[in-house]
């Protein structure tokens, strides 16, 4: 069937077997994606098998909750970045801190503190690196924002992060700083280690099918919100990850990987332990 009569069938199933949309929105991404779909499988000669294999998969990754992850994996979640770089600078608003995914591992609700938190629940701090981060939010002028909110979370030595792993703690590794009067928020944590798909799940199923791991690089996530300013979702990478710039959810960007200054001296560790509140 040539691509004009499949668009002509899709509008008979979905546009004019309606009588009014209650969400015309909804009708017209319908109409696009299903008829793009059709021309796909009409295309590529998909036979029946293929297109129930493909519909058992998606049913899978639902069912197991691996759709966010996927999203994250062919690059969707990445994609929808660009465009909001794109919208950003046509607005004449670029030069901020870089935005970046998201990603699935998010969870609301993290204990807040006022200008320093600690993040880990110690529990791995023999085997772990201590890491300690300073920064300060600015608004659009360049001005420090004070009660600004910094969310943040990461993954401990496994690769694993607090709630999905239930074998953490509440909350470890995920907090909310309220930054100081001077736009200023501080804490301390352990550096974590990179992100990999769950070996059997079905977002790896389908990278080992496309030839591709499904490794993230080590990182930090952020939202940092205020009244009357847009929210920025961005994270930072740890220098010298073997998967910095090979990130399978593509997330890695310029600006985004901090310098990080190791302290084995004895003297300069006391030194940035001397800096309130870090003593
Ligand atoms: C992560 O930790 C993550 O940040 C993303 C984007 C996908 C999977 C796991
Ligand atoms: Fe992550």
């Amino acid at each position: 069937m040539n691509h004009a009569d499949i668009d002509k069938l899709v509008k008979t199933w979905i546009v004019d077997a309606a009588k009014s949309p209650a969400n015309p929105r909804v009708q017209q991404v319908v109409v696009r994606v299903l008829g793009d779909l059709c021309k796909a499988i009409e295309d590529l000669d998909v036979t029946p098998n293929e297109f129930w294999s493909g519909v058992s998969y998606l049913s899978a990754a639902g069912a197991s909750s691996e759709l966010g992850l996927l999203a994250a994996g062919l690059g969707l979640e990445h994609f929808l970045d660009l465009r909001a770089d794109e919208a950003e600078a046509k607005a004449g608003l670029a030069g901020a801190t870089p935005r970046t995914i998201e990603g699935p591992l998010y969870v609301a609700g993290a204990p807040e503190s006022v200008g320093f938190a600690r993040l880990d629940d110690g529990s791995e701090s023999e085997r772990a690196e201590t890491l300690l981060m300073q920064g300060t939010v600015f608004d659009e002028d360049g001005k420090p924002l004070a009660g600004a909110k910094v969310e943040v979370w990461h993954a401990n030595l496994l690769g694993n992060y607090s709630f999905f792993d239930r074998t953490q703690s509440d909350f470890n590794l995920r907090r909310t700083i309220i930054t100081d009067d001077q736009g200023r928020y501080q804490f301390r944590s352990i550096i974590p280690v990179g992100y990999g798909c769950p070996p059997d799940g079905t977002t790896q199923q389908l990278l080992d099918l496309l030839g591709r791991h499904g490794q993230r690089p080590a990182h930090i996530h952020f939202f940092i919100s205020a009244d009357g300013q847009r929210k920025l979702t961005t994270q930072i990478n740890i220098d010298g990850d073997k998967y910095l710039w090979d990130d399978f959810a593509f997330a890695t960007r310029e600006g985004l990987v901090p310098a990080i200054e190791r302290i084995s001296d004895p003297q300069k560790l006391d030194a940035a332990r001397l800096q309130q509140p870090y003593a």
